[in-house]
This record gives structure tokens, C-alpha cells and sequence, in this order.
């Protein structure tokens, strides 16, 4: 440790971070010796060529490395050339990510079925109203029908998402009917899950597909079926399981770690780990074992995904997001992690034993070297949480002398499900998203951004996020978010209505009226999903033109990480969405394959991919998408200056 210790002292994690008690501890974990991803990446530069991606590792004739400075120069040992070999690359990305999402939904799907069968019993449905929503969008008769009969038509009908070889994914009767005719002519549509991502991964394949436009038509088909697909059954079957998020004031931040409770964290992705570990830490026997323990009770948390769920549908506290998983162990006052998958470092294995920690593996699919396996099951969910409290109970006895927790606790509100956003615009009576539409006319609000996505130690911590969001927000752009981005700008304080004082006066002004932030979170990665359904409601309501294409809204994901941003953002792309990438985009600038994701494929009717490192170049582009948007709409004349209220609606309506 000791020449880590004098290299990680050097970095000055100020650089690297704005979240305060990310920086106390990646300080803390410097002066213990203890490397972290930061102090890695610091250390480690990305290899460039892969940054570009033109290399490619598709066959055992190469590695093949091209010059990405002069892409053209030379191709693979085969002939592929750099747009090739980028496209390949990306199409692979997208199938990862694509997979990520709809494994995750899958297993969603797998607890309904159960739960529909009666053969779990520790979950049942909790929201029969959106159960019936959800099951009328996709054309199942519900009218005089028992919410089981509705629910097994339903678990039939969802499970197409995923395995069906041909004919278009349930979930495609909710695109805007003209978005989806352009699908159909350009050969997009989705089937199921499986077969897109298996013909992505044939295509890939050594001597297969060698067309980059044609690669990144099939890139298309299998994001969609990620976006339409399996993330839209992975939320809509979560709400119907658990709770439709509704808006709930909660904290985030380590200063909601307690140093006189037994602190059990939750990281990952899939809800029931979580829901069952609400129950397991509320059971008054494990309070009472952990009094025994000298605790005063147990004090849960989420951090991730995981977290941002909980954190929209129960209040339940986030201790910080993807950057923060591993500081947060340094503050040796965590006493059990417990992961499922997705985004879950395998250094928390190391960190968590160099802090005393417990760290727990809870899905077959993603065990960690150095983790103990608790395997969690749907049917008997209580066996594998239980044994993780009473081993964080035990921990909480031999917890280190010096424990450091950050104070640091911000509040917000939280949990706002597009149903919710709906109401809330609307009223209980006249639910819809005509006044978002209205507004947008009138221009008090200028546009909506979807700013989403992960950290990454490449950037500065946050830094991007919140300072996008801000000037999004400034120039009356409504922001809607999701995943580890909304943590970043709920510890920034911008998800608290009276942050509405830093946003335009237009938006301020709806703000106000509605007693909303200006900057709204709608839960974790597979939420995006409620986005879609944000803007093919949007289109119905009209008045904004006909497509998604046509609506002035923008996507970013400033600090991305992970392949399964890659998927998201191409679905937004492929569903008519400007879509704006940060850190670095896996392509030469100037090669073909680049051009089309940049602009050609705008021009068949689609959205188009872009990348600013900056926040403010980042925010401006999008403006000027949102701008151009709004002038081929013929709404750029000049604002109305009232407000278009509750009141002027009833007149208008008669
Ligand atoms: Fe090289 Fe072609 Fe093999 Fe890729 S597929 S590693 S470019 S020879
Ligand atoms: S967790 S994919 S770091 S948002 Fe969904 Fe956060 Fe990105 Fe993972």
C-alpha cells in the first residue's frame, strides 16, 4: 500500500469531484491507503484508440489497431474499415446495454408471472389502476374484468417483448402513430428482445455485416426494443408490483448514515432486493436484535439504481450514486452492502474488507471474487435478507474505533411518475399534459431535457451534470431525470421547489403556479422508459407536431459510463430525440459511420446523436435543437405573457 498511499496522496480529489462528502472521503480513503476508482483513473489514462473505438478484437487474425487520425490510412487484416469496425463496436455496446435492460425486465416479468399464479407470496399487485392502464394501452379488454384475469392476459402478452420472432413488441401501440409508421417504412420496428439482440450479435460476427448503415439500422431495431421493450415492462411491471412513484420528500447524501444504528446499503438495479429488504429492516425481532446489539435501530439506505427506485417510490434515503458506491465504504460505517447487478464495482469486494464491511452478492448472475453469496430468491425472499441483517448486526458490534460520517443532507422532492406529472398539470379532474403543451406553446417553457445517466472519474464528478442542468433550467428548459444524474442534482438542491428561483422567469412561472421544481426525477436507468411514454404523450395531447421527431425536447447523458447509456441513448435517437454525449463518443469525427449517427439519420426522420465535454456547450446545443424545434413548429414568435392557468383552460374549454 505504501507506494499507493504516496501516489493517491498527490491527486488533488478536488479536481475530480464537487460533491463535498465524496471529496472528505476519497481524502479519508487516501490517507488510510486505500486506491479507489478515482485515484485509479487518475493514474491510468484511457488507451485512445480504444476511445475512438477503431480497433477491433472480432477475430483471432487481429487485434486490429486503425490510425484514428487518419482513419482511412489503413483497414483490419480482413479489409473492415474504420466505419466498419466503429459500428461493430457500437452495435455491441447496444446489445450489452440493450440486454442489461431487458434482462432486468425480464426478471421483473418472471416475479409477476409468480406473483399472478400465487406462487410467491411475499410481493401481490400493488396498483390494480395502473395494472389496468397499462393492460388497455396494449389492447386487453378490461372492462367488468377481475384484476387476475386482466394480469394473466398480460404476463401473455408482455412476455412477447421478449420472445417473439416476428411482428412488432406489444409496447410499439404506444409510439405516436406517425413516429412509428417512419419505423415501419425504414424497417425498425422491434420483435422481440431475444431475436434483436442475437441478429445484432450474428451480425457483428467476423465476416457477417460490413454495411455501417445497415448495422446501424439493426443497432435501431434492438435499442427500441430496450426503450419500448424490455425497460418500459421492467418499469411498468415494477409500479404494478410495488407502487407507482409518487411525489415524497426524501433525503440523499452519507450524512444519512447513522453512527449509532446498524447501516445496511442497497446497490444495484432490480427492485425486489430492495422491497424485501424494506421489510426485513422494519421486522420489530430485527430491530430487537440489533438493540441487543447496542444499536439503536437499522438505518437503510440506496445508492445506484437500487436507490434511485426506493428513493422516488418509498423515500427510503440515497447515500449517493455511482461514483460514491466505494467512498462510502471508507467511512467504516457501513456494516452490510448488498448488491444484484449492474454497475457494481469489483473493487467494493476489496474496499469492503480493508474497512470491515460486509459485502453480499445476491444474484446468480453476478457474483464478485472476494464477496460472500447470499443467493436471493423470489419465492423465499425473507431467507437471503434476513441473513444479511443479522450479519450486519454482528458487524455493527465490531465496528472500527474510527468511523467517519459526512454530514452533509439534502432534501428534495422525489417520485415523479409520468402518471403523476399528468395529474399534477392537469388536476384530478382533468388529468393530462395539455398545460405542459400549452406552456410550451406559449413558450413560457422553452422545451424539456431528459438529462440522465451515470458518473464517470474521466469527468469531474457532478460538475457536469449540475452545471448542464442549471443552465438548461436558467434558459426555461423544464429537466426531466433519471438514474445516478438525479442524485447528482438532488445533492445540488435543484430538486426542491424553491429551486424554481434559479430557472428562467417563463418556467419559473409555471414552477410556481403547479409548485413543482424545475428539475424532476423519475427513478433509475429503466425509466427512461417513462420519458417515451412523457413524449408520446406529449404528441397525442398535440399541438407539437406529429412525431417525437417533431417535439422541441433534447436528451444528454454528460457523465456517461456504460454500455447500457449507449443503449438508451441510441433508442432516444432512433425514437426522434437530439441526443447529447459527454466524457467521449466511440467514434472518428469525419468518418462516415460518425456522420450518420450525427446527422444522416435526422434526415430519414429520426433524432440525431451529438457530444459536448462542456456543460454550457452541451446545454446551448441543445437549446439551439430545442430553438429549431420550435421554429419549425411556428411557435418561436413571441411569448405570451400570461400564464395559461387552470382558470384560462375552463374558459377555452367552454
Ligand atoms: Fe481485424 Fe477484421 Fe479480425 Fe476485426 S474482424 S480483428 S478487423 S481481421
Ligand atoms: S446506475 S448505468 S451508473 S445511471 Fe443505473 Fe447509474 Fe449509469 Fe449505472
Amino acid at each position: 500500500m505504501a507506494d499507493e498511499e504516496k501516489k493517491a496522496k498527490k491527486i488533488n480529489f478536488r479536481d475530480m469531484s464537487i460533491c463535498e462528502a465524496t471529496i472528505q472521503m476519497l481524502e479519508k480513503a487516501a490517507a488510510d491507503g486505500v486506491e479507489t476508482s478515482f485515484s485509479r483513473a487518475a493514474e491510468m489514462k484511457p488507451c485512445p484508440i480504444g476511445a475512438d473505438s477503431a480497433c477491433c478484437k472480432h477475430c483471432f487474425m487481429g487485434p486490429c489497431r486503425l490510425n484514428s487520425k487518419d482513419p482511412y490510412s489503413r483497414v483490419g487484416v480482413c479489409g473492415a474499415t474504420i466505419d466498419t469496425i466503429a459500428a461493430r463496436n457500437f452495435a455491441r455496446m447496444v446489445a450489452s446495454g440493450a440486454s442489461a435492460h431487458t434482462d432486468h425486465g425480464m426478471s421483473m416479468l418472471d416475479v409477476f408471472r409468480e406473483v399472478v399464479r400465487g406462487n410467491i407470496k411475499d410481493y401481490s399487485i400493488k396498483d390494480e389502476v395502473k395494472l389496468r392502464k397499462v393492460a388497455a394501452s396494449i389492447g386487453i379488454e378490461v372492462a367488468n374484468r377481475e384484476v387476475i384475469e386482466i394480469a394473466r392476459d398480460l404476463y401473455e402478452e408482455l412476455e412477447r417483448t421478449y420472445t417473439q420472432v416476428e411482428g412488432e413488441i406489444p409496447f410499439a401501440k404506444r409510439v405516436p402513430p406517425k413516429t412509428l409508421e417512419n419505423w415501419r417504412k425504414l424497417g425498425i420496428v422491434p420483435r422481440g428482445a431475444m431475436r434483436e439482440i442475437m441478429e445484432i450479435m450474428h451480425r457483428t460476427h467476423m465476416g457477417v455485416d460490413q454495411d455501417y448503415e445497415n448495422i446501424v439500422k439493426q443497432c435501431s431495431r434492438t435499442a427500441l426494443s430496450d426503450g419500448w421493450g424490455g425497460s418500459m415492462v421492467a418499469t411498468e411491471l415494477s409500479d404494478i408490483l410495488f407502487g407507482t412513484p409518487k411525489p415524497i420528500v426524501a433525503g440523499v447524501n452519507m450524512g444519512f448514515l447513522k453512527e449509532d444504528e446498524v447501516n445496511v446499503i442497497v446497490h444495484g438495479h432490480e427492485p425486489n432486493l430492495f422491497e424485501t429488504m424494506i421489510v426485513s429492516c422494519n421486522d420489530p425481532a430485527n430491530i430487537e436484535k440489533a438493540k441487543a446489539a447496542g444499536a439503536k435501530g437499522i438505518n437503510l439506505l440506496g445508492m445506484c439504481c437500487s436507490g434511485a427506485e426506493v428513493l422516488g417510490r418509498h423515500g427510503i434515503p440515497h447515500a449517493g450514486n455511482f461514483m460514491s458506491t466505494e467512498v462510502v465504504i471508507a467511512t467504516g460505517a457501513v456494516d452490510a452492502m448488498a448488491v444484484d447487478v449492474q454497475c457494481i464495482m469489483q473493487a467494493l469486494a476489496k474496499l469492503s474488507e480493508c474497512y470491515g464491511t460486509r459485502f453480499f452478492t445476491t444474484n446468480p448472475r453476478a457474483k464478485i471474487d472476494g464477496a460472500m453469496h447470499i443467493e436471493f430468491h423470489e419465492h423465499t425472499p425473507r431467507e437471503c435478507t434476513d441473513r444479511i441483517v443479522d450479519m450486519a448486526i454482528e458487524r455493527f458490534k465490531k465496528r472500527p474505533e474510527r468511523i467517519v460520517i459526512p454530514r452533509r443532507k439534502d432534501m428534495g422532492v422525489h417520485g415523479f411518475s409520468h402518471e403523476y406529472v399528468n395529474y399534477m398539470l392537469g388536476g384530478s379532474f382533468r388529468a393530462s399534459y395539455k398545460p405542459l403543451n400549452e406552456n410550451i406553446i406559449n413558450g413560457r417553457i422553452r422545451g424539456v431535457a431528459g438529462v440522465v445517466g451515470c458518473t464517470n472519474p474521466r469527468v469531474k464528478h457532478d460538475y457536469v451534470h449540475v452545471e448542464l442542468v442549471k443552465e438548461l433550467i436558467k434558459n426555461n428548459v423544464l429537466v426531466v431525470q433519471t438514474g445516478c444524474s438525479q442524485i447528482s442534482l438532488a445533492k445540488a438542491g435543484l430538486m426542491k421547489p424553491d429551486a424554481a428561483v434559479m430557472a428562467g422567469e417563463g418556467l419559473q412561472e409555471v414552477c410556481e403556479t403547479v409548485g413543482m421544481p424545475p428539475v424532476l426525477s423519475l427513478g433509475s436507468c429503466v425509466d427512461n422508459s417513462r420519458i417515451l411514454i412523457a413524449c408520446a404523450e406529449m404528441v397525442r395531447v398535440g399541438g407539437l407536431g406529429d412525431t417525437i421527431a417533431d417535439l422541441p425536447v433534447a436528451g444528454a447523458a454528460p457523465e456517461y459510463m456504460s454500455e447500457k447509456a449507449i443503449s438508451i441513448g441510441h433508442y432516444f435517437v432512433a425514437s426522434g430525440v437530439y441526443t447529447v454525449f459527454g466524457v467521449t463518443f466511440p467514434s472518428v469525427e469525419g468518418t462516415k459511420f460518425h456522420k450518420l449517427l450525427f446527422e444522416g439519420l435526422e434526415e430519414i426522420g429520426l433524432g440525431k446523436w451529438g457530444f459536448a465535454k462542456d456543460p454550457y456547450d452541451m446545454a446551448h446545443l441543445m437549446i439551439d435543437h430545442i430553438d429549431k424545434k420550435r421554429m419549425a413548429l411556428g411557435i418561436m414568435g413571441e411569448r405570451e405573457r400570461k400564464l395559461f392557468s387552470m382558470e384560462d383552460r375552463r374558459v377555452a374549454e367552454g
